[in-house]
């Protein structure tokens, strides 16, 4: 092991920043999800293990192309993306899952000679933990800082090694959040980037409603199952009596918003009790509760993004499709 001064550096070191019943402010969050108007959920609640894995099969999807499509991407142009960063020493990222795609980053950064930590951040332990494990097998030498947490609430957490780092935010989940709250993570991430140091986002684009209401309305209903696993999850972490199967799948396209509106409808009149809120809900037959949206991206639209958050887009990454984007972004205080 390390020699000297006796300090071993551990292959893995994962950080757990979650408070008991998984959710950093779960409960003070789901009372007022259940007792607005709409009802709503945050979709960081699908995560538990089974949520996970379910999204993992969702990524395998005959109509999921985002996961393909970033794929193809990441495949052919990681060292292209790469070089465009400065070839980063470091790779972090946000809402890393699986890092299933992620590999293409790091062999690259293995092939380029500049591979030093992977931080995974991921509100999930579980794949967490299974991640790092992996992928301290699969790269030799790799080392891994984990931080289990809200990314949201605990951003600035992030552990910093030193060197030049790449943030890469992938699969699209940017787009699961609300503008504002958008906007206020990417100024956020904008004031923890150095000088030398880049952003590396996946965005869904725009594209015609059919294609995408199939995407998040699977013939398997795999995504039918991910949504109503949120029910189970509040079940489990707040003593909640949720029926799943008293609730439908809701997909749709809103174009005004350009972003996917998922829900779960009530298919009766029933009341739940939630017994660590002393909560009791009534759902009205046929109310709906939005448990996610999915926002879909233009290039022009992305660019005013970055730039209400102090970023500029550096680069621009598609599939021969035209379905996703990956793109690079620095912050503007540091533009030449
Ligand atoms: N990046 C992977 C996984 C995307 S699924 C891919 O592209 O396939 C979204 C991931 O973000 C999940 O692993 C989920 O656990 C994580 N996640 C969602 N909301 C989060 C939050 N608020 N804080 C931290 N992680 C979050
Ligand atoms: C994680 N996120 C980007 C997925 C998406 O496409 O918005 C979650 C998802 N919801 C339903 N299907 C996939």
């Amino acid at each position: 092991m390390s020699g000297g001064s006796g300090a071993a550096t551990e292959p893995i070191e994962v950080e757990v920043r979650l408070g008991p019943g998984g959710g950093v402010e779960m409960a003070r969050e789901v009372r007022l999800g259940l007792t607005s108007r709409p009802k709503e959920l945050a979709p960081k609640y699908f995560y538990d293990d089974r949520g996970s894995q379910l999204f993992e099969r969702i990524t395998e999807l005959e109509e999921y192309y985002p996961t393909r499509a970033e794929r193809s991407i990441l495949a052919s142009r990681s060292v292209e993306v790469l070089a465009a960063a400065g070839e980063p020493e470091t790779l972090v990222e946000l809402g890393s899952g699986s890092a299933a795609k992620t590999r293409h980053l790091l062999s690259a950064m293995r092939d380029l000679g500049c591979l030093g930590t992977y931080v995974p951040v991921d509100i999930s332990e579980a794949i967490t933990h299974e991640t790092a494990q992996t992928l301290v097998e699969e790269f030799p030498g790799l080392t891994v800082r984990g931080l289990v947490c809200d990314f949201e609430h605990d951003l600035e957490r992030v552990p910093d090694s030193g060197g030049s780092r790449l943030v890469a935010f992938l699969g699209g989940t940017i787009g699961n959040l609300y503008p504002d709250a958008r906007r206020a993570f990417l100024s956020r991430l904008a004031a923890l980037l150095g000088p030398a140091d880049h952003l590396l986002l996946g965005t869904d684009l725009v594209k015609e409603r059919a294609r995408l209401e199939a995407a998040y309305d699977d013939r398997q209903g795999v995504t039918a199952e991910f949504n109503r696993n949120v029910l189970l999850v509040l079940n489990q972490e707040l003593g909640a009596d949720f029926d799943p199967e008293a609730f439908e799948h809701v997909a749709r396209y809103d174009s005004g918003e350009q972003r996917m509106d998922i829900r779960l409808r009530s298919l009766a009149d029933q009341e739940v009790r939630v017994e660590a809120l002393d909560l009791t809900v009534r759902f009205a037959d046929g109310e709906e509760m939005r448990t996610e949206i999915s926002t879909k991206f233009t290039h022009d639209g992305l660019e005013r993004i970055y730039e209400e958050a102090g970023l500029q887009m550096t680069g621009w990454f598609t599939d021969p499709d035209g379905d996703y984007a990956l793109s690079l972004a620095s912050p503007v205080e540091f533009a030449d």
